[in-house]
């Protein structure tokens, strides 16, 4: 078998890798080292092999599509399992399978899946090299495709290798796409281990292992036992026209904007204002030694949904994907461009769909799947934060969460105090949306944007976030907002966007204890005229409308609440439940 290189004398690594070797039976092996003569070499093979297909290089510099297999363009949360000894250990949310049963049942899919091919060996850091924050995981992969992507998201190569030295605590990550059949596709997560073993999908969710597999569902079961939190958060620096810095960590689930968010734009009337994007996705949240929650983005590019990305939802995103972006599952124009449902200018007579078929002007099917992608180096973004490579991260001052709901949730609201934040998160709840397989648009709880990915019991998760209250001795104030909200006939109430700036400028006064709030039963709202609105086509109605509290909805919304708590049993705080008695006997 010929095997390049391996970089690195690491007993552990290699013993493993051979243990992975023997299993899957590859042909060849390939160390990867990160360079750029590499990426040059792979993404050639990947080209010649029609895994990449090359763009208009000279409308996207540097730029390829790829199509997925049309049966695998999502996370598949119904085949994502984790794996801990006892099944209640993963809660009644998470799809469990015992260890021993999942490592059995997966190596008769992995025996032998990589004959004929090539096993990639793809050593990665998850957050800034050298930082205490971060974690290094070694993906071996079948997948070129996976390999070219990595290299864009997360650290990868001698840097991994070199930081590992000749230690053993790096995540195990395998990964075969196999034959991409949905009936043997299987994403696995064993916490005890360190591990995951994943098959039957090249998809970015599934197949990129540092993403959420390891940041998010092995991250939040290795915080919860070393005292931090992995968290489904944008980080984004806001600068105030005098200079001073704030920093915001946000939750909101798959395909509600976090992208766009966190590469805002402030409107015209802030000028003086910018912002700054530490990251799109997952935070990883620590105490500093100052007693404030400081935070890093465990990942180096990012990888959006590009459906409804133009210049007037995110122009940082658009220049962000001008270069060296993979794109997957979108659109093309005859001239070799990317296009997909809400791109700025005409929609193009014709095009190649994401399937490569003819597409029509005028087709009931869309041109681009709704949950395409690019992935992109957060080196290309123009409003990248100075301190997305430094070890110690960004101090938070604000916690949002944020779910996609038409009725209900009021534009914002500040919670009373920590306990009660962290009652804000847990009953979050948002219209589902492309990102994963299932029916879109039906409202589902999803705690801290976590539902998908918390590594363990979210009973546990949420007592874990209340005790990080003792740990936090200046701990960020905690916020709710929802761009969302309809009104009866069906339209949104509030602009979103930039204008979020808006909503964002009263989050981080509070913060910072400058403005006022009016106290209603479930938290603290802006007063009136304290949401700036002007340069805003918006009657102050309409906001009113959308900060407006409904008494009957909030009965309904908190009864469904209960439901959902239920499902915890014993093991479900008690503080939590006593938070929605006490709103829900204050209602009545
Ligand atoms: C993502 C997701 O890809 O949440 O970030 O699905
Ligand atoms: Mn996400």
């Amino acid at each position: 078998m010929a095997t390049s290189t391996p970089l690195t004398s690491n007993k552990h690594l290699l013993g493993w890798v051979d243990e992975m070797v023997t299993m899957c039976q590859p042909d060849s092996v390939v160390f990867c080292d990160g360079s750029e003569e590499e990426r040059k070499r792979l993404t050639e093979f990947a080209v010649s092999k029609g895994i990449l297909i090359p763009l208009n290089q000279e409308k996207h510099p540097g730029s390829y599509l790829h199509r997925s297999n049309p049966n695998d363009v999502a996370r598949v949360e119904h085949l994502t399992f984790i794996c801990t000894p006892k099944k209640e250990d993963a809660g009644p949310t998470n799809n469990w399978m015992a260890p021993d049963a999942a490592y059995t049942k997966l190596r008769g899919l992995f025996e032998g899946s990589m004959k004929g091919r090539t096993m990639y060996v793809i050593p990665y850091v998850m957050g800034p090299l050298g930082s205490e924050h971060s974690k290094i995981g070694i993906e071996v992969t079948d997948s070129v495709y996976v390999v070219l992507n990595m290299q864009i998201m997360t650290r990868m190569g001698k840097a991994a290798l070199e930081m590992l030295g000749e230690g053993d605590n790096f995540n195990r990550g395998l990964h075969c796409t196999g034959d991409v059949n949905p009936d043997r596709r299987y994403i696995c997560h064993f916490p005890q281990d360190n591990t995951i073993w994943s098959f039957g999908s090249g998809y970015g969710g599934n197949a990129l292992l540092g993403k959420k597999c390891l940041s998010l569902r092995i991250g939040s079961y290795l915080g919860k036992s070393e005292g931090w939190l992995a968290e489904h958060m944008l980080i984004l620096g806001v600068e105030d026209p005098d200079g001073t810095k704030t920093y915001v960590a946000a939750a909101f689930p798959s395909a509600c904007g976090k992208t766009n968010f966190a590469m805002m734009i402030p409107p015209r009337r802030f000028a003086g204002w910018r912002v700054f994007t530490v990251g799109d996705d997952i935070a990883w949240l620590r105490v500093g030694d100052d007693g404030r929650l400081w935070a890093v983005n465990p990942e180096n590019g990012y990888f959006g949904v590009a459906p409804g990305t133009n210049m007037k939802s995110n122009p940082n995103a658009m220049k962000t994907i001008s270069k060296n972006t993979i794109f997957t599952n979108v659109a093309v124009t005859k001239d070799g461009e990317v296009w997909w449902e809400g791109l700025d200018g005409e929609v193009p007579e014709e095009l190649t769909d994401w399937k490569g078929q003819p597409w029509k002007k005028g087709s009931t099917e869309k041109a681009a799947h709704p949950n395409s992608r690019f992935t992109a180096p957060a080196a290309n973004n123009p409003i990248l934060s100075s301190h997305v490579n430094d070890p110690r991260g960004v101090p938070i001052s604000a916690i949002i969460f944020g779910g996609r709901r038409s009725t209900t949730i009021p534009l914002v609201m500040q919670s009373f105090n920590w306990a009660h934040g962290v009652y804000l998160g847990s009953t979050m709840a948002s219209e589902t949306t492309a990102a994963a397989t299932g029916a879109t648009g039906v409202v589902r709880r999803d705690p801290m944007a976590m539902l998908p990915f918390a590594g363990y019991n979210v009973a546990d998760y949420f007592q874990h976030w209340l005790n990080m209250q003792k740990r936090v001795p200046y701990p960020p104030k905690i916020f709710m907002v929802n761009w969302f909200r309809k009104t009866k006939e069906g339209k949104f109430l509030w602009p979103g966007f930039g204008d979020n700036m808006r909503v964002l400028k009263w989050i981080l006064d509070r913060a910072h204890g400058k403005v006022g709030a009016q106290e209603t039963l479930f938290g603290w709202v802006p007063k009136q005229g304290h949401i700036d609105l002007s340069g805003l086509d918006i009657a102050p109605e309409t906001v009113d409308e959308a900060t407006h509290i409904d008494d009957g909805e909030w009965k309904a919304e908190l009864e469904d609440q209960k439901n959902f708590f239920d499902q915890f049993g014993e093991r479900m705080p008690k503080t939590l439940e006593l938070i929605r008695q006490q709103l829900l006997s204050r209602l009545s």
